[in-house]
């Protein structure tokens, strides 16, 4: 026989991969996890009839001839893990988004698009699989979840042509809204209100960070969309929540992450979990809540993910001009050297910007023989090298500047442009 796999606490993306990989190998037996998230649990309820799986994967006994795993392509993720090896399958086949594992597969779709049901749905669409409302509307809410409704940094064209199909081939949205925001009750409006008593708040490499620790008792589902709803309030760059639980000896880690540069699937995986660049989580076994916290800064902070830095970006050296100079010579220098803007200094301090606006304040020629400190900008707004390039995008808004000089320790160490910042979003950054 053949079986599909996929991970535990499933969600919409694993249930609507399991449902179209029984479609795509029309021979194989989707395996449904104990552990389901609970909006996935609400959707089955109601569509009890509409979906067959094979129960109970530990009394098979005939032998399982090929195995398909999707939306993950690690052991440690599949309730019985590596276990179903010992059924010596002759072929495994993987179809899933989230980058290498240590799952060996004979056949392997492994791509980066935002949700593993992308894959399927292309791969039905050439086919020619035909697709009920109902199919198309778990796949609809499959890619709405994985991706944010599309808004996630890793959302690909393809996932939105995908969502066309599945709205051409009537994938209903209204319902979709019901189930994609999962029961917020009594419970999870305690522990929201408890996590924003006591929220936090704090630097960590020029990211803006809630890290908030709850000792939960028993069962809460939930959490995830608690964990949502706190970013959304605290309007962080990301915000975790640590939830310990002492009487079964776990920790449940939530993140979310609302920047680039901030990769929460890369920090979940380091601490043994998963996730997506915007949204990840682990669960730890006896961890200490206050060691899990360092752990979380020295990820964010040990620059593990490649983001791309001020440093990076900036140019260097830097043309200045002395605050004593004349404006003739700013002039000439501005010129030369094609810029729209200059740092002006007094010995090696930084003391104001020269730049083309500040000509306009100029009566007549005759004060191009005035020093330039007398027209410059003291308004000085300057970023770290260690920075994000959203913050520098942030800061030019936010203060209506077209450059920032870049200061390491108060020394002048480079200067990033607004065509620096244009030219990382637009991805054209030299190599
Ligand atoms: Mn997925």
């Amino acid at each position: 026989m053949e079986i599909v796999l996929t991970h535990k606490n499933a969600d919409f993306d694993a249930l609507a991969s399991l449902v179209a990989a029984s479609m795509v190998y029309p021979e194989s037996k989707p395996v449904l996890p104990k552990a389901l998230n609970a909006n996935v649990k609400a959707f089955l309820s109601i569509h009890k009839d509409v979906f067959s799986f094979q129960e109970s994967p530990s009394s098979l006994t005939s032998r399982i001839r090929r195995l398909i795993v999707v939306d993950t392509n690690s052991w440690s993720r599949i309730e019985g893990g590596s276990r179903f090896l010992a059924h010596e399958p002759e072929d495994i086949h993987v179809w899933d988004h989230h980058g290498r594992g240590d799952i060996k597969a004979s056949f392997e779709r492994q791509e980066p698009v935002g949700a593993t049901c992308t894959l399927f749905i292309e791969h039905m669409a050439h086919e020619g699989i035909d697709l009920s409302p109902i199919h198309a509307t778990l796949f609809l809410a499959a890619i709405h979840e994985d991706t944010g409704s599309l808004m996630f940094p890793s959302t690909t064209a393809r996932d939105a042509k995908a969502v066309g199909y599945l709205l051409e081939h009537k994938g209903d949205l209204g319902i979709i809204k019901n189930f994609l925001r999962p029961a917020y009750g009594p419970k999870q409006k305690e522990i929201l209100f408890e996590l924003l008593k006591n929220a936090t708040r704090s630097k960590v490499s020029g990211y803006t960070v809630s890290i908030n620790k709850l000792l939960i008792e028993g069962h809460t589902p939930g959490l995830a969309i608690v964990v949502d709803m706190l970013r959304d309030i605290l309007n962080v760059d990301a915000v975790f929540g640590i939830f310990n639980e002492p009487k079964r000896n776990r920790t449940m880690v939530i993140g979310r992450s609302a920047v680039e540069g901030l990769n929460m699937g890369m920090i979940m995986r380091a601490m043994g979990g998963g996730g997506h660049p915007g949204a990840g989580s682990c669960l730890l076994r006896e961890a200490n809540p206050d060691a899990i916290e360092d752990w979380i800064r020295e990820l964010i902070s040990g620059n593990q993910f490649s983001s791309v830095r001020i440093r990076d970006l900036m140019s260097f050296p830097v043309f200045t001009v002395n605050a004593d100079k004349t404006m003739q010579s700013a002039a000439n220098l501005l010129k030369e050297k094609g810029c729209t803007g200059l740092p002006v200094m007094e010995g090696d301090r930084l003391v104001g910007i020269i730049s083309r606006r500040d000509f306009r304040k100029l009566k007549n020629d005759s004060q191009l023989s005035l020093p330039v400190k007398a027209f410059m900008s003291q308004k000085i707004v300057s970023i770290e090298p260690e920075k994000g390039i959203m913050e520098a995008a942030r800061l030019m808004v936010k203060y209506d500047v077209g450059r920032l000089p870049v200061l390491k320790d108060g020394k002048l160490i480079g200067i990033v442009t607004r065509s620096d910042t244009m030219r990382y979003f637009y991805d054209v950054l030299p190599e």
